[in-house]
Order: structure tokens, then sequence, then C-alpha cells
């Protein structure tokens, strides 16, 4: 049994729980337009710590009119980029010195365990506003002699340009990280913006909104504002004062999300969901590939887009790799989030409990077998799933198409190259894959053959500023990260002059 022994909060934590709901708009905390607010749960132990504005229509209105003033008189993206780009640098460094206060929060507010915030989340974000700060100072446009006209009778550039407002919509799996992997790029485009985190977990991006201004960023640049997504998301979706709508969620609300803002053909960025293989060919170290794919599928509770939850192993190790994975799980028993010893928390809210368990039951009833875990221990109240591997099923069950975002496997065989490479592509998604092997040639057939923006080998999950990120098929649109990340933050506009 899990029993929650409540750890003491820190008194940045206790100041975080105990602060008025406000929504952070033109650099200033401002009361919501009406008094409704959303219940801030500790998944740990399912009790109410807080709570956040569920943002109004009209609170939606007043900071997209903040940004819009912001972006139009260009007292952000005409400063000089070196000073954008420091003020970027200092939020990092602002972020990297409140790291452990993160951490905490990210903790009580997801249920991820702190040391998986600590080593994981914080360092990510901060690394990805460094990154994405020295771009502000990088981007440019192109000097082209045009095809058509005598040489020297026209002078013809390609500039490049912030998009403008961008309203970015984030979801609950690694909440200050999504944070600033959306509003990092759009800042160093020259963009101003207006961020919603998802309402289970708006914690750290209030507490990231206190850092704003010290780090001195012009008033309406950056605009925080919490509430729920068919009402405060989807005002924003709509407005006709944003020129660009960044996702990331479900590909259910993606899909929603690109329909009504390529209504007004507003720039369109998705990250949504992945049902990601992990194929381990038969000259793997089992021991170890083992680990990695309990890793791949247990980390954060499987509330990860690049999950690892369709396991493929030869047939001649499928049934040592399934012992490792089963003695790996042991690793990532669940405890409280605050609980040092812990590497797996519980799920994120009792909706994401409840649909996790569904998928397990529904695997059962469809004749999947559960090789370890496929219940909930038992608790103080929390939202805890055991580790899970389903084995038996077949290509067309729900637990092999669908996102389940739980800790939960698929474990099937494979003999051949081919069949695997078939198998792997055969879902709606395509976001992430990895492979096991030594056999190089091997490697890179597969990683060509497979659909998915991103390819690990005898590895998982990496991800890296540097690199873009984003999904084939059904898990995305567009790339986010590396320079293809803030490019798409920006037109571009050709300049023809005759001389
Ligand atoms: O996501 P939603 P949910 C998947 C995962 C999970 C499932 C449901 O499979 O089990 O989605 O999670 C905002 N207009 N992923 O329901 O609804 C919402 O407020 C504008 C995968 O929590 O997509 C939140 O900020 N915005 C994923 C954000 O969208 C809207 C991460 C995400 O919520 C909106 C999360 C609307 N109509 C869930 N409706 C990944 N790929 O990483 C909701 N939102």
């Amino acid at each position: 049994k899990i029993s929650y022994a409540q750890h003491a909060y820190s008194d940045g934590a206790k100041t975080a729980l105990g602060r008025r709901p406000q929504l952070f708009i033109n650099n200033e905390w401002v009361d919501s337009s009406h008094g409704a607010t959303i219940p801030v749960i500790d998944p740990s132990n399912g009790k109410e710590v807080t709570r956040i504005v569920d943002a109004s229509d009209q609170d939606v209105d007043r900071a997209v009119a903040a940004a819009r003033t912001a972006f139009d008189d260009g007292r952000w993206s005409d400063l000089p980029p070196i000073v954008r780009e420091g003020m970027m640098h200092k939020l990092a460094d602002l972020i990297a010195r409140h790291a452990d206060e993160f951490a905490e929060l990210e903790a009580i507010d997801n249920g991820k365990p702190k040391g998986m915030a600590a080593g994981v989340d914080i360092p990510g974000a901060i690394g990805m506003m460094h990154y994405m700060a020295g771009w502000a100072s990088k981007l440019g446009g192109d000097m082209i002699e045009p095809m058509s006209m005598p040489r020297g009778t026209v002078h013809s550039y390609v500039r490049r340009e912030p998009v403008g407002v961008a309203a970015q919509i984030v979801p609950w799996n690694f909440p200050l990280l999504m944070a600033v992997l959306k509003i990092a790029p759009a800042l160093a485009a020259g963009c101003t913006l207006i961020l919603k985190p998802a309402e289970q977990t708006s914690l750290t991006a209030l507490r990231l909104a206190d850092l704003v201004a010290e780090a001195g960023f012009p008033a309406g640049t950056i605009n925080i504002i919490t509430g729920n997504g068919h009402t405060a998301g989807d005002r924003l979706v709509r407005h006709p004062d944003v020129d660009k709508v960044a996702f990331t969620g479900s590909t259910e609300v993606g899909k929603i999300i690109n329909r009504t803002a390529t209504d007004s053909l507003k720039r369109v960025t998705l990250e949504l969901g992945g049902k990601s293989p992990v194929v381990v060919l038969p000259d793997v170290d089992v021991d170890a590939t083992a680990v990695g794919a309990a890793g791949a599928i247990f980390f954060n509770s499987g509330q990860v887009c690049v999950a690892g939850s369709r396991l493929y192993a030869h047939r001649s190790i499928f049934d040592k790799l399934l012992e490792g994975v089963a003695n790996a799980a042991a690793f990532w028993v669940p405890r409280p989030s605050l609980d040092p010893a812990g590497h797996m928390g519980p799920l994120v809210s009792s909706e994401q409990f409840d649909r996790v368990m569904g998928y397990i039951d529904a695997g059962k009833k469809a004749g999947a077998s559960v090789a370890i875990g496929g219940d909930s221990p038992s608790s103080d109240g929390g939202y805890y799933v055991n580790p899970t591997v389903l084995v038996d099923v077949r290509p067309d069950m729900s637990v092999v198409q669908e996102e389940i975002f739980g800790p939960v496997v698929v474990a099937q065989r494979f003999d051949d190259l081919d069949e695997v490479a078939k198998s792997a592509n055969d879902t709606c998604f395509g976001l992430g894959a990895g492979i096991w092997t030594r056999d190089i040639s091997a490697m890179h057939k597969l990683a060509a053959k497979i659909k998915a923006g991103t390819v690990w080998g005898n590895c998982h999950a990496v991800i890296d500023p540097a690199l873009p990120f984003g999904g084939y098929k059904q898990s995305g649109l567009g790339r986010e990260q590396a320079r293809q990340g803030v490019e798409a933050y920006t037109e571009l506009k050709s300049v023809i002059i005759q001389l």
C-alpha cells in the first residue's frame, strides 16, 4: 500500500500555493473579470492544494490586446537582437536560480517525482531557453539575384519577420518544459505571446510569470493566462488578433484547433499524440536493452508523447527481454511525488487514471494477457497505476492502436525487418521510434523505413533543442526546436526594388 507522508513544503512552494488566483497580463498580476476558479489537485493524494483562475472571454481578450499592442508598437521586436537575447538568457538564469522550487511545484502539481523534475524538466527548460536565445541574434534573410532581370537593374532581398502575436497552448505532462519550448522560439523570432498552460498544471507557468518582469521583458511581451481548454483555449485560437497558434496536446483537440485556426488562415504548429514503437533486434545485450525499453515506457508514468508504448522484440529473445522488463519495472514502482525514493509518480488526474485503467480493461476484454502489473496499488488517495506489460495482443486492439498515455506497453514478437517495419508503421501516429541493435546496416535500414519525426538508436526519448522535433501523420504539423522551430514563428517577405 502507498501511504502518503506529508512532506514539509519549502517557503517558495508555500508562497506559490498561497497566491490569490490571478492572471499575468502586461507584466502585472490582474484579477479575472469573473470569479470562476479551477481547483489544483495534488495527484499524489487527490487533495486540493490551491485554485487558479478559469479565464473568461474578457480575460482572454485583455491578454490578446496586451500582446497585440506590444507587438504592433515594436517594443519587443524592434529591440536590438542582442538585447532580446540577453533578456532570454536572464530568464533562463532566473529559472536556474529557482530550480529547486520549480521542481517541487512540478512534483506537487503534476505528480512526477521531484528528482525527475529536477533532473529532466527544469534543466530541459533552462537549456531550451538558452539555446533559443542565441537565435535572436542569428536569424536573418537572404539577398537573391532575380533570374529574369539583367544584373544590376534591381536589388532584391528576402526579409525574415516575426509572425506577430502567438497563442500557445500546452499540456500537463511536462508543464514548465512545454511552456518554455513554446515561448522561447516565439521570443527569439520577435513575437509577443499569450501562453495558456493546462488547467491541471498551471503552477510553474504562473511562477515563471513572476520572473518575466525581473528579466526585463517589456510589458505585454509574455502574457500568461490560466483556464479551461474548450473556453479560454478556444477563444484564443479563434481570436482575430492572434496570428499564430502553437499547440501541444491530444490529436483529437489538435484537429479541432487546426480547423478553427485555419478558418482565418492563422499559422499553426501542432505537436500531438504518439504510439511509438521500440524495436529490439536479436543481437542486443538483452538485459541492458530491457532496462532501456522499461525506461522508454515507464518514465513520467508513460505520460510522454514519445513513450515507447509498443515493444517489438525478435522472436528468439522475446521471453528473455520480457523477463528483463519485468525486473526493470521494480525501479519504477509508483510512489508519491515528494518521496525522495521514487522514480515514478501517480498519473496526473483522476480522468487520466480512469482513461488508463479503461484501456487496460479493454485490452483484457479483447483477449490481451497481463504479463506484469495491470492494476493500481492501494493508496490513501492518489492516481497510481503499476507498470504494466500486456502480451497476446493483436494489431487491431485499441491498446495497440491508441495512445494510452500511462505506464502501459504492449509487447509483440517479430521475425524479420520488413515485417517489423510494417508493424511499426501500422498506426495513425508517427512521432518517435526506438531501434535497439548492434547491426549498423539494420539500424539505418529501419531508421529510413519507419515513418516518425524522430528515430532513436540504442536509446529513447533523447530530445535536444538543436534537433527538429515533430510528427509524421496524425502526430503533428510542422517542427519545433532547432532553426525550423524559430522559423515557424516568422514570415518571409520578398522585396524587389528597381534601381
Ligand atoms: O489533452 P488536451 P487532455 C493525450 C493523451 C491524453 C489525452 C487527453 O493521450 O490521454 O491527450 O489529455 C487545451 N481549444 N495527450 O484531455 O485536451 C487544454 O486546456 C483550445 C498527449 O488533457 O489535448 C490543455 O491546455 N485548447 C499530449 C491542452 O489543450 C484546448 C499531451 C491539452 O489538453 C481545447 C497531453 C480546445 N477546444 C495529452 N481543448 C502529448 N502529445 O504530449 C483542450 N485544450
